[in-house]
């Protein structure tokens, strides 16, 4: 029987990466509207954090940019489309970078077939994002091709709303053993007529991708995520929660009902362990900024776990001393691990949003998607050379950009052997 293992597929950031204020209820991405973007230090900045990862925790995918810009959106959207800038700034879009939104993925030891599902994400809120599944699950097709060990779906109908794993939660006692799956999903308040941002996630779409995937109904839970973490800018479950095997690091107010929230995962799984972080220590507001939550929690090859935040939480007086206060007491997370991801962080993608994770035999996976460190330093020549140094917002659709934009990723792409999503 093969080991199965956690392996986190960071998307690499796009040679159009640029900040457009195209999120409604993304704080960091209304923030940084207009800004100048550079694409190859963000690219860099990623990459940097996958071969941290890939040294310290043993496996590392990663996911590939979409061909940008997508002459085809502004075609669906009328002649006369790229004279809007959002539109135009939706085509050139690099927003598949935040890889937790690719996909839902459960894992073989979860599903009734034994097999390992994973249902792209529609992503049908914002148009720039509701782009990407049809190209997404081409490359989830050629990664995950291994039909004994794989099923890819179809994203749901648009009629409702899915961002994937980033409402997406998973309990076990061993990554390779059965787990408890949670779906976290939204209703706004600006759905009940008294709120500012649209919930993401619909329970209608969590469901169906349960249905798919063949999860057993005792080992699936769903639960509401709070209104109010929404309004105040978490658009994903993700801003405010984050698991790994049996434990969940999670902001006081990110379900809406928390005992109801933990009482139902503790029913599915009992051996649940809660860092629950209170509001009078780290706010709403501290946590969207710094993005703690938005960690990766990983199990150690030492044992414990090490939590992967961006660097802004050092920034935060609060945030770090919450975070210095957890390391000296003694619970499940041993180590912290600040990451420098500033250039997707602008755009309200920390180092979780920048991964979607995959439990699987790395050896059943299309091994061009599997980092090596050789692998990065060929990636890294390629980034440095062909990647725009930066953006403006006014560069966007003039043909220079263009031809590099498209070049770059070809660049890439050949140097991957991976040609063939051209
Ligand atoms: O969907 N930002 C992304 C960030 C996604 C973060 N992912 C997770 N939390 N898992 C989003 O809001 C900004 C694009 C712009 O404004 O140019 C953007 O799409």
């Amino acid at each position: 029987m093969s080991k199965l293992v956690e392996v986190n597929f960071d998307g690499i950031v796009g040679p159009s990466h640029n900040y457009a204020g195209l999120s409604l209820g993304n704080v960091a991405s209304a923030k940084s509207y207009g800004k100048t973007s550079y694409p190859r230090a963000a690219a860099l900045q990623g990459l940097t954090k996958m071969r941290g990862n890939l040294a310290r925790f043993g496996h590392q995918g990663f996911l590939l940019p979409l061909p940008r810009p997508n002459t085809a959106l502004l075609e669906q959207l009328g002649q006369g489309s790229e004279q809007n800038p959002a539109l135009l700034a939706a085509a050139y879009s690099a927003s598949s970078m935040w890889t937790a939104n690719a996909a839902t993925v459960s894992p073989a030891p979860d599903t009734t077939d034994s097999k390992c599902h994973l249902t792209p994400a529609n992503l049908v809120t914002m148009v720039h994002r509701a782009q990407e599944w049809p190209e997404t699950k081409r490359m989830l097709d050629l990664a995950f091709a291994d039909s004994s060990h794989f099923t890819v779906h179809d994203a749901v109908p648009a009629t409702f709303g899915d961002e994937g794993a980033a409402n997406h939660m998973r309990l076990c006692v061993d990554h390779g053993e059965a787990g408890v799956e949670v779906f976290v999903y939204g209703r706004s308040l600006a759905e009940r007529g008294n709120g500012k941002y649209p919930a993401r996630q619909h329970i209608e779409a969590s469901r169906a991708v349960a249905r798919l995937h063949g999860l057993s109904p005792e080992r699936t839970v769903f639960i509401e995520q709070n209104p109010i973490a929404i309004d105040a800018g978490a658009f994903h479950n993700d801003v405010v929660a984050v698991a790994n095997a049996d434990t969940i690091f999670a902001h006081e107010l990110a379900f809406a009902d928390r005992q109801v929230a933990y009482d139902a995962m503790r029913e599915a799984f009992p051996a649940l362990q809660v860092v629950e972080v209170p509001d009078s220590e780290v706010s709403l507001a501290d946590a969207i900024t710094s993005y703690l939550f938005n960690a990766q929690l990983v199990s150690r090859q030492e044992g414990g776990m090490a939590l992967v935040v961006p660097e802004e939480c050092r920034e935060n007086t609060r945030v770090w001393t919450y975070l210095e206060g957890m390391l000296a007491g003694n619970g499940p997370i041993r180590e912290v691990v600040p990451v420098d991801v500033r250039q997707s962080m602008a755009n309200g993608g920390g180092p979780a949003c920048l991964r979607l994770r995959v439990v699987c035999d790395p050896s059943t996976v299309d091994p061009r998607f599997l980092l090596t460190e050789e692998k990065a330093e060929q990636m890294e020549a390629v980034i440095a050379r062909a990647w725009p140094e930066q953006i403006d917002p006014a560069d966007l659709g003039n043909s220079r950009l263009e031809k590099t934009v498209i070049a770059a990723r070809f660049a890439l792409l050949e140097a991957l052997g991976l040609a063939e999503l051209g």
